[in-house]
């Protein structure tokens, strides 16, 4: 089986109840990226990538689009396999792998069709059926960020990660100490994500004030070397988020013992085949992840369901997707959905969703 046409759309998500807020940025709106993969004999694969805005990630839509139209004419021919297809694609552009990730999806959602397997079978075989997911908990006044925390908790989340940072430390120390009288005794795990924007001084600081609560620290800094710095000052165990750009800074976050566990995205990384090596270092390290994006509709969320399956339960920190802030489904049968703050993933061959293409339009490019 060999791919014979790359088709290329974009569609908006408006942010349910937005702007959706960390400290470095409010988002209204996102533009996803689709990418339909059809191979020679007549199946096809759908696949996704959707960087939450320009400032979240080294990624934007805008580069999805120009990278994918920049790989797709080169990859017309290529045996659909994960090892041939990444070789062509790094042959064919540098980096980017939040661009690659869309036709590694696609071509999961294809092969797993192909062989009459889901994704997850595919991705070495399913551990769970039913997954933990968590709710990001955004920047907000105190006294509201305790009320959302009360109402995720009802909702039957396991985990919460209450976003911090872009103002005085003060008040994320307030937000955090009223969100831990909301879970206390609860179970509920917490992670405080402050998404780069802390200097060491105040991550260093906030971790000091905040001792008695036990929440893991993500991404507090802006930089690998900013977590280096802290890593031994800090009373709160330490993942790594968005300075874990690919699987080799992935290594050397767990080869070095920098990190405890990780907040990992399936398009930072490249794509489900570079994520499946990731996974299995995690199990080789005995370290927790989580299994994201950072954004995306269905396609993405059951990419990160099906893979967050594959991972070992006492390592799976949670498979987060944007559904509850995004009004609708590609698939309204099918679509991911969070339920008592778990989600499963979709039943059937390959990703298990099948989109309305007609609400995509037109593609943008064709190949
Ligand atoms: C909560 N997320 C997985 C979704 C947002 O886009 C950001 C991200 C994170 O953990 O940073
Ligand atoms: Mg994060």
């Amino acid at each position: 089986m060999k791919i014979k046409q790359i088709h290329l759309y974009q569609y908006e998500l408006p942010v349910l109840n937005g702007p959706y807020r960390m400290a470095r940025a409010d988002v209204y709106s996102l533009t996803t990226t689709l990418v339909k993969l059809v191979a020679d004999n007549g199946l096809y694969g759908w696949g996704e990538t959707c960087p939450v805005g320009p400032t979240y990630s080294e990624s934007h839509a805008s580069g999805a689009l120009a990278a994918l139209s920049e790989i797709a004419p080169g990859i017309i021919g290529t045996a659909a396999l994960p090892v041939p297809l990444h070789d062509r694609m790094d042959s064919l552009l540098n980096g980017h792998t939040y661009a690659k990730a869309a036709i590694d999806i696609a071509l999961h959602d294809l092969l797993g069709k192909h062989y009459g397997v889901s994704v997850s079978d595919l991705l070495g075989g399913a551990l769970a059926e039913r997954l933990p997911s968590y709710y990001a908990v955004t920047i907000g006044v105190p006294d509201e960020v305790a009320r959302v925390a009360a109402e995720k908790r009802d909702e039957g989340y396991p985990r919460l990660q209450l976003k911090v940072g872009g103002r005085a430390i003060e008040e994320d120390v307030e937000s955090i100490s009223k969100v831990w009288e909301i879970i206390r005794g609860s179970g509920i795990r917490l992670a405080v994500d402050a998404n780069r924007s802390l200097t060491t001084r105040d991550a260093i600081r906030l971790s000091h004030e905040c001792a008695h609560i036990p929440f893991i620290m993500e991404q507090p800094c802006n930089t690998f070397e900013d977590l280096q710095a802290i890593r031994g000052l800090i009373k709160h165990a330490l993942y790594i988020d968005e300075s874990c750009l690919n699987l080799n800074t992935a290594i050397t976050a767990a080869g070095t013992g920098l990190v405890d566990g990780f907040g990992m995205k399936v398009t930072r990384l490249g794509g489900l085949h570079p994520f499946r090596a990731f996974r299995d270092l995690c199990v080789a390290r005995n370290l927790p992840t989580t299994c994201d994006d950072a954004w995306g509709g269905d396609l993405i969320a059951a990419a990160c369901a099906h893979i967050g399956a594959t991972v070992p339960p006492a390592l799976l920190d949670g498979v987060w997707i944007a559904a509850p802030r995004i009004d609708g489904h590609f698939d309204s049968k099918n679509g991911v959905r969070v339920d008592g703050g778990h989600v499963r993933p979709p039943q059937g061959v390959g990703l298990g969703i099948e989109p309305e293409e007609a609400m995509f339009g037109d593609p943008i490019a064709s190949f």
